[in-house]
């Protein structure tokens, strides 16, 4: 299996997240990335790729163009503004009945109005990064539809929390979502989209939620109790043509692998059922036991297990890797889910 990745990947450095209430050390650091490749190359996994280059066109199938030209130019109008701060926070959002139907002026303005938390800081090449990531993602893709079994998209920063026109939880383009529009675009009739990342992938799941070409599965930590906070319940079915491909596996704090794996068979069963003809993986390592803002329990092995049981899917197969905080650990989690995939 080849991995695709970008060192313009390591560009996007937050140093703080507000979190918890409070400034923290950014959590989404580039060393996560170094952590996998270090790991991928010391087991010899396979060739390490640099991505393609695209143009924008597959990114803004997902994506509204002014929330994409926000991004681009982001940092030319912070620092238009006066700004010197290295990396820029929104703080205030237009909830239920204010209005989202006017983009404001104002550079704060428009932080809020492209995003969903605080957590998420820009800095001066966070678009870079960006793009290069969806790069990576949209890599993947390609060298699926050109016939590859698998592939892993080694993507930074993730994807999966991000929506159409938002950026939050570390993530700005949805990189699944990009890759899974493309392989549709280049001969695939239905595709699956399988997040096991310990947060539930809102973003994702709203860009496909009135669709019945791309099926969505997400096994995360309940959001009545975990960010994202406002979506990833249960009963959230999809809507219209999307009704019943949408699947959503919220399971409580402490969820050890006996319970996690348990939902990991509901999935792959509807998998089966659906019978797409390309899966993607949003590949998170945060249900590990030991990651620093999350609370399942998964150990290192259980990571094998994962890549082994989507093995048995039989189908050909894209992760594309989302978050993971435990970055000495990493490495070893990241590429045990492959290991296992492969096996
Ligand atoms: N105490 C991904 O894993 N912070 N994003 C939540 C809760 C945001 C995670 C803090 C976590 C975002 C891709
Ligand atoms: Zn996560």
């Amino acid at each position: 299996m080849k991995t695709i990745f970008s060192p313009d990947q390591m560009l996007h450095a937050p140093q703080f997240e507000v979190s918890d209430g409070k400034l923290e050390p950014a959590k989404e650091i580039p060393s996560r990335a170094q952590m996998v490749l270090d790991r991928l190359k010391a087991v010899q996994f396979g060739e390490i790729i640099e991505p393609r280059s695209f143009s924008l066109d597959p990114i803004l199938k997902i994506h509204a163009s002014d929330y994409i030209e926000f991004l681009s130019d982001f940092w030319r109008l912070w620092t238009e503004e006066g700004r010197t701060e290295q990396e820029a926070f929104p703080f205030v959002w237009p909830v239920r009945q204010l209005r989202t139907d006017i983009v404001p002026d104002q550079i704060d303005g428009k932080l809020g109005h492209y995003s969903f938390d605080a957590g998420t800081p820009m800095g001066p090449h966070t678009w870079t990064a960006v793009r290069r990531s969806a790069e990576t993602a949209l890599t993947g893709a390609a060298m699926m539809a050109e016939g590859a079994r698998s592939a892993f998209a080694l993507c930074r920063p993730p994807g999966h929390h991000a929506h159409k026109s938002f950026f939050g939880g570390y993530c700005f383009i949805n990189n699944a979502a990009v890759a899974a529009q493309y392989l549709r675009d280049h001969g695939a009739k239905r595709v699956s989209v399988f997040d096991v990342d310990y947060h539930h992938g809102n973003g994702t799941q709203a860009i496909f939620y009135d669709r019945a070409d791309v099926q969505f599965l997400s096994i995360h930590a309940d959001p009545k109790v975990e960010f994202p906070y406002y979506l990833g319940h249960a009963d959230e079915k999809g809507v219209g043509e999307g009704e019943e491909f949408n699947l959503n596996y919220p399971l409580p704090h402490g969820t050890p692998w006996e319970v996690w794996s348990r939902a990991l068979e509901e999935g792959c069963a509807s998998i089966e059922a659906y019978k797409p003809d390309v899966l993607v993986v949003s590949l998170g390592m945060d249900t590990f036991e030991k990651d620093p803002i999350s609370q399942f329990k998964l150990k290192s092995e259980e990571f094998n297990l994962i890549g082994e049981r989507l093995a048995k899917l039989g189908l050909p197969t894209l992760f594309i890797m989302e978050g993971g905080y435990a970055v000495e650990d990493l490495g070893v989690n990241c590429v045990n889910t492959l290991t296992g995939f492969r096996q």
